[in-house]
């Protein structure tokens, strides 16, 4: 098995943004061997402050809504023909997406075109970030630090983001909600497309199907869940669940980290722990 799993929301509480709770059911996937991979809207540089936190490391990543995978070398994956990871020794970037001086660019033709502020995370500083998320100041310049995508902050009605979404098509731009804000990359780009090249990569080096298992709670998720054998969709903080319709997807009543952890527990049980590493 293989485990893709979006970040916050989902394996990190939304409160706090901590892997305490998810913490032991994820080394107990370490020890069996299951490589749990990052596919978040989250940066470069927030999953690898993430990935030092749990002290884990050989894990591919998923970052900016899927513009980019990053994969360590330690993975064992066919990956040698990719370039270096800028600042990430020993790791090697695919990059899927447009990267961030193009999105910005048509994000500013989509502003003039509808005369929306569209506010994003380059229009404020570490400070504004913190006010608006609870993050801490160096989780905030983090969460800033975007190659690809560009996350608005703007608070505009749902069927306002509905009229939107043409604007952004017009423009080669895709635009999706995390949770809390929206986040717009390269049209194209998505998670799940991330998620079946990386099952691709660990089926070309154990040379059989994988099976995999995907953990979301927001829309962005969705192309994520929609590309896993079993997908999981957790419950939100007020215990109510994302409208997404995926065929076989599993809704967790756990709000969570605490979805998170009994999604896993259900699909040890299923395998047998001695399964759940070779299956
Ligand atoms: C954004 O991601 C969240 C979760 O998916 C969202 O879209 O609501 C991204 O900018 C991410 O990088 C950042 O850490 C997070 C902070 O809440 O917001
Ligand atoms: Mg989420
Ligand atoms: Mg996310």
């Amino acid at each position: 098995w293989l485990v893709f799993t979006d970040l916050d929301g989902t394996l990190l509480d939304w409160s706090n943004y901590s892997p305490a709770i998810a913490r032991p059911a994820m080394l107990r996937l370490r020890e069996l061997g299951v490589p749990v991979v990052f596919c978040s809207s989250k940066t470069a540089t927030e999953q690898r402050a993430l990935r030092q936190e749990l002290g884990i490391r050989s894990i591919p990543s998923i970052v900016e809504n899927g513009a980019a995978i990053i994969v360590p070398d330690s993975a064992g994956l066919p990956t040698g023909h990719w370039d270096e990871a800028p600042g990430e020794p020993g790791r090697r970037v695919l990059v899927l997406g447009l990267r961030l001086d193009e999105v910005q660019a048509r994000l500013a033709r989509v502003r003039a075109r509808t005369g929306l502020p569209l506010l994003g995370y380059r229009d404020i500083d570490d400070a504004k970030l913190v006010e608006l998320t609870g993050l801490s100041p160096s989780a905030a310049h983090r969460a800033r630090q975007r190659d690809y995508s560009e996350t608005l902050i703007e608070e505009l009605p749902h069927e306002t983001w509905n009229l939107l979404r043409d604007e952004f098509a017009a423009e080669g731009l895709e635009c999706r909600h995390g949770g809390r804000f929206h986040t717009v990359t390269g049209a194209g780009t998505d998670k799940g497309k991330a998620v079946k090249t990386i099952l691709e990569l660990y089926e070309r080096a154990y040379e059989r199907p994988v099976k995999s298992i995907g953990l979301g709670d927001s829309a962005n998720d969705a192309p994520l869940l929609a590309a896993v054998t079993r997908p999981f969709l957790v419950a939100r903080e007020d215990g109510t669940w994302a409208n997404l319709r995926i065929d076989g997807m599993e809704r967790i009543g756990g709000r969570g980290p605490y979805g998170w952890v009994e999604a896993i527990d259900l699909i040890l049980s299923e395998a047998g722990d001695q399964g759940a590493g070779a299956a």
